[in-house]
């Protein structure tokens, strides 16, 4: 057997020190070291050999195994050197130009700003928790107070999937808002709630320089004994002026969420024309970054907290409103075409 060891050393090594292409190298490798080969054979059929036979003919096999392995490497680089060598020598290779840096990766300008803004309100005691992007007609909508033929159910056309329940309805959709969140996590904890819930929701909508089908929110709620609307206003006011700076102002007016009361939107002062009035901004000099209010008595009472003890309130975010409003972006569908020109920006 050892003799038959080194007569396959012995052929080997010839076979390997001619060759001098990379394809020749491949099919020595598995001539001589792949699964079918002479030696991988001797080294399974150990197995089969008495005590003495095994341990003389294994330790000259594995030696065999490991000088051909570390003959391969010495000739795959002298092989690739003399292809770099003829390649120079016959004008394909000019070395003398300069390399090409690899292209560096790097987050998303969405992902940056999601962090970013999750980091605020993290410093402010919220927690961050997630949801499904695919979403119960229930939580979406009627345990928001937002029952089947609810008129405010048009300001979230969105896209159901593809199936019916036994009972004809069509429970689930993709998620108009992260608010469906505030039922799922207030139903599974009590009092006191400060959480944030940062993530992807959907719309039917036709886009515009304002309007994406896909983007992101960020939802927050605290539910606690004597919360007000001024807590509401306090926390929002903080967290305005740690993202955009002292200077942007910052505007509160009345609104319609059915799952709050009352409700109140906020928005800042247009970036493009400070407040003047311009296209971005419809003229009014405001844009509008999210929607919030005092948590409904109706929603509190649906998950079992005591409207008369408990109160709390609610908003949601968009992201890219405010990425826009930070970086003075004019369309917010730059942020999904994948034009690398625009996302090398950030
Ligand atoms: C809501 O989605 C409510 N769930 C917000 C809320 C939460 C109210 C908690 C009260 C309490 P609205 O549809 O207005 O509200 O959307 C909230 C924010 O998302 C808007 O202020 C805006 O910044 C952003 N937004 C809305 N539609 C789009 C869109 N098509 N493209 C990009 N951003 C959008």
């Amino acid at each position: 057997m050892i003799a038959k060891l080194d007569e396959l050393r012995a052929k080997a090594i010839t076979e390997l020190d001619g060759i001098d292409k990379p394809s020749d190298l491949e099919a020595w490798r598995i001539r001589y070291l792949g699964r079918k080969s002479a030696l991988t054979q001797i080294l399974r059929g150990l197995a089969a050999l008495s005590l003495e036979e095994k341990r003389a003919t294994g330790a000259a096999a594995n030696e065999l195994r490991a000088f051909l392995e570390k003959s391969l490497a010495l000739r795959e680089e002298a092989v690739r050197d003399s292809v770099i060598a003829r390649a120079i020598e016959g004008g394909r290779l000019d070395i003398t130009l300069p390399g090409r840096s690899p292209a560096l990766g790097r987050l998303h300008p969405t992902t940056q700003m999601l962090r970013q803004v999750c980091n605020i309100f993290m410093t402010m005691g919220f927690e961050v928790v997630e949801g499904p992007d695919v979403e119960w007609e229930y939580y979406n909508f009627d345990a928001l107070n937002i029952p089947q033929d609810h008129p405010a159910r048009d300001m979230w056309d969105t896209l159901w999937m593809d199936f019916t329940t036994e009972d004809g309805r069509r429970p689930m959709l993709l998620r108009t808002h992260t608010s469906p969140m505030q039922i799922r996590v207030m139903e599974s904890r009590r009092p006191p709630v400060r959480v944030i819930v940062p993530g992807k929701v959907y719309r039917y909508e036709a886009t515009d320089a304002t309007h994406e089908a896909m983007f992101y929110q960020i939802e927050g709620f605290a539910v606690d004994r004597n919360i007000t609307l001024a807590d509401l206003k306090g926390t929002l006011f903080e967290f305005a002026k740690r993202l955009f700076g002292e200077e942007r102002r910052v505007r509160f007016r009345c609104d319609y969420f059915p799952f709050v009361e009352p409700g109140v939107e906020m928005a800042i002062d247009c970036f493009l024309c400070d407040g003047a009035g311009c296209q971005l901004c419809s003229g009014s000099g405001w844009i509008e970054i999210l929607g919030a209010g005092m948590v409904h008595p109706e929603v509190l009472r649906r998950v079992n907290y005591d409207p008369e003890i408990y109160t709390g309130f609610a908003f949601g975010l968009g992201l890219e409103r405010m990425l826009m409003l930070k970086h003075g972006i004019e369309d917010i569908r730059l942020f999904y075409s994948n034009d690398l020109r625009f996302l090398r920006q950030f």
